[in-house]
């Protein structure tokens, strides 16, 4: 590349290339006593290694008024891929928690956990207990491809388990393969950078973050549209017979800047199952060489595909295959949510999914869901998985443990949200404040405020069984995937939302703009017509809000 291509690099691909392989300085910034933080490209570099460097953003004009540097913690996110954790890694991690974190356990969007408030003193000490816990947090953020998904229950268990074991298969193949996380955590021997190598992704890794998601039809709690690579899988005489694949998914966009948008992931074809690495391969390849090293706005996989055609794509990424993607296979997917409630799988052994309100798992007065489930992880013998929905599958229960899990989960408030309507049981929002350093607006301490205002009008519609998938996030990045809902708030400013309505229940259709930059009393006055008139309108009792929204091109009124 010549000097002058290289200039218009962006500049953390600079540090990302200076850094030896990922080190930076990071090992000098964790011993520096004298400050909560770390140096400022070190910071881009940790999140290869799974952690954010983050302030406290309620204290923050508290603590500049009072010439204090702002309360540095950081986030800390493990790499588990389909979600699951044993009870034994589960008494481990609820430990972790109180000891390192928050004293709470945040299930994400993308099945796995993070821990907030982690002090840079003891960073090294959380990230190497994950560890001990036969986990890692190594490439759970950061250019490089994240934790792999995969739906978690397991009716149809020959199929599951499979499917899991190859998004096992693609995340470990995956991963990056410099020492300097060994080095920087685990007291790992110190190895010369410069006789190592990342066989896959080279000195600079990819251009932006990567991810990569399983879906088994017809769930896709997934989102399998939302993803740089999907992989849809395909069962045939009860085997796992191979995957659609999709490409170019994603769900960032900034206000205001039209060339940043979401899309959904493109079918290209279809592998078989033991084709399935090469292809996530092949297409992580052809992103690392033709990715937008130059804008980060214009750097995933999607705006690569939009820039180039499909066509160009699907050839290049053959080419590097050896071989052609099969036709895509026929499937159908019924929803992109959570099933509540017990399931029993092919094999009779039962499956309790948990609602985890915000995905925050923590002990509120009346509602000690962290103590709970550490009660549970002691008397279960089975799994705990993640869903990617930011709930908790109590999995793997024999028939006869069944009602002593469920007397636990009922005496702790743990219920499947039975006592909640069924869109807030579906209900989602990111993160955001007070730890989000991204976040216009907040989100996870908003949701159960909105949520019932929303209920009240669903109710005074003879709408409360509507099962309307609602989504909230504090900025556009999409962290909840708010841009497939059919009701979604996206934060603008403190208090004021765009109003995006008419996704689908299945996660495959984009909502689009209904209201931009509202207040809450604006946007429920709006949602209040809409549903009364929906109520009225519908076509039938099978239409759902959003494709009467787009039936009716209702949500793109203003
Ligand atoms: Fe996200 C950045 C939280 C899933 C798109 N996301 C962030 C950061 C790290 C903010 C930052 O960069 O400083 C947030 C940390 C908040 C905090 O305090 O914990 C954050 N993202 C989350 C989580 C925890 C949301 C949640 O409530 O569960 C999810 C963690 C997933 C995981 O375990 O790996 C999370 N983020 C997602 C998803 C959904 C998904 O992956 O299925 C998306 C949309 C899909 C996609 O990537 O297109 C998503 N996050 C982003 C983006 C926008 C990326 C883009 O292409 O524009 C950013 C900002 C960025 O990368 O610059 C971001
Ligand atoms: Fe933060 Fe925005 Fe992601 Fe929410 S959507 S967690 S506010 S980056």
């Amino acid at each position: 590349m010549s000097s002058e291509a290289n200039h218009e690099l962006s500049h953390v691909e600079a540090v990302k290339r200076a850094s030896r392989l990922l080190r930076g300085t990071i090992a000098e910034g964790l011993a520096d006593p004298l400050t909560g933080a770390i140096a400022e490209d070190d910071t881009a570099l940790t999140k290869f290694h799974g952690t954010y460097q983050q302030d406290d953003r309620d204290q923050r004009a508290d603590r500049a008024r009072r010439k204090l540097e702002p309360a540095y913690a950081f986030m800390v996110r493990a790499r588990i891929t389909g979600g699951v954790l044993t009870p034994a890694q589960w008494l481990d991690l609820d430990a972790l928690a109180r000891q390192y974190g928050s004293g709470a356990i945040r299930v994400t969007t993308r099945q796995t956990f993070q821990l907030h408030g982690v002090l840079k003193g003891e960073l090294k000490a959380a990230i190497r207990r994950i560890n001990d816990m036969m986990l890692t947090t190594l490439a759970t953020c950061g250019d490089v491809n994240r934790n792999v998904m995969c739906t978690p229950l397991a009716e149809v268990s020959g199929v599951h388990a499979a499917a899991c074991r190859v998004a096992q298969d693609i995340s470990d193949h995956l991963l990056p393969r410099t020492r300097a996380y060994h080095e920087i955590w685990l007291d790992g021997e110190r190895v010369d950078p410069a006789a190592e190598s990342e066989p896959l992704y080279g000195p600079t890794y990819l251009p932006r973050k990567f991810k990569i998601a399983l879906a088994i039809p017809p769930w896709n709690d997934v989102d399998v549209f939302a993803h740089d690579v999907g992989l849809i899988a395909i069962e045939r005489d009860g085997e796992l017979a191979g995957f659609n694949v999709l490409a170019g998914g994603g769900m960032g966009a900034s206000h205001g800047d039209p060339a940043t948008y979401p899309r959904l992931g493109t079918v290209i074809g279809f592998c078989a199952a033991d084709q399935a690495v090469a292809v996530c391969e092949a297409i992580m390849l052809v992103q690392r060489d033709y990715g937008d090293r130059r804008e980060r706005k214009h750097a995933r996989l999607k705006y690569t595909i939009e820039d180039r055609g499909v066509d160009w794509f699907v050839r290049e990424v053959e080419s590097r295959l050896g071989f052609t993607l099969g036709p895509a296979a026929p499937y159908e997917f019924l929803h992109n949510g959570d099933r509540f409630g017990w399931q029993r799988d092919a094999d009779g052994r039962w499956h309790l999914t948990l609602l985890i309100p915000g995905g925050r798992i923590v002990d509120r007065p009346g509602r000690p869901l962290l103590t709970g489930l550490g009660e549970l992880a002691r008397m279960h013998s089975g799994e705990f998985r993640f869903t990617p929905n930011q709930n908790l599958i109590v999995a793997g229960v024999a028939e006869a443990e069944r009602e002593r899990v469920e007397a636990v989960a009922r005496k702790l408030g743990l219920d499947a949200g039975e006592t909640l309507l069924p869109f807030q049981r579906d209900a989602m929002a990111c993160v955001a404040l007070p730890t989000c350093g991204l976040a216009m607006a907040e989100a996870e301490r908003y949701l159960p405020e909105f949520n019932e205002r929303l209920a009240g009008l669903l109710r005074r519609h003879g709408l409360a069984d509507e099962p309307i998938n609602v989504r909230i996030t504090g900025c556009p990045n999409g962290c909840a995937r708010p841009y497939l809902a059919e009701i979604a708030l996206i934060g603008k400013a403190p208090g004021r939302y765009n109003l995006m309505l008419g996704g689908s229940r299945l996660g495959n259709r984009l909502n689009t703009l209904a209201l931009e930059n509202q207040s809450e009393t604006r946007i429920l006055d709006h949602l209040d017509d809409l549903l009364g008139r929906f109520a009225r309108e519908r076509e039938s009792a099978a239409e759902s809000f959003g494709d009467w929204c787009v039936r009716t091109a209702a949500g793109d009124e203003r």
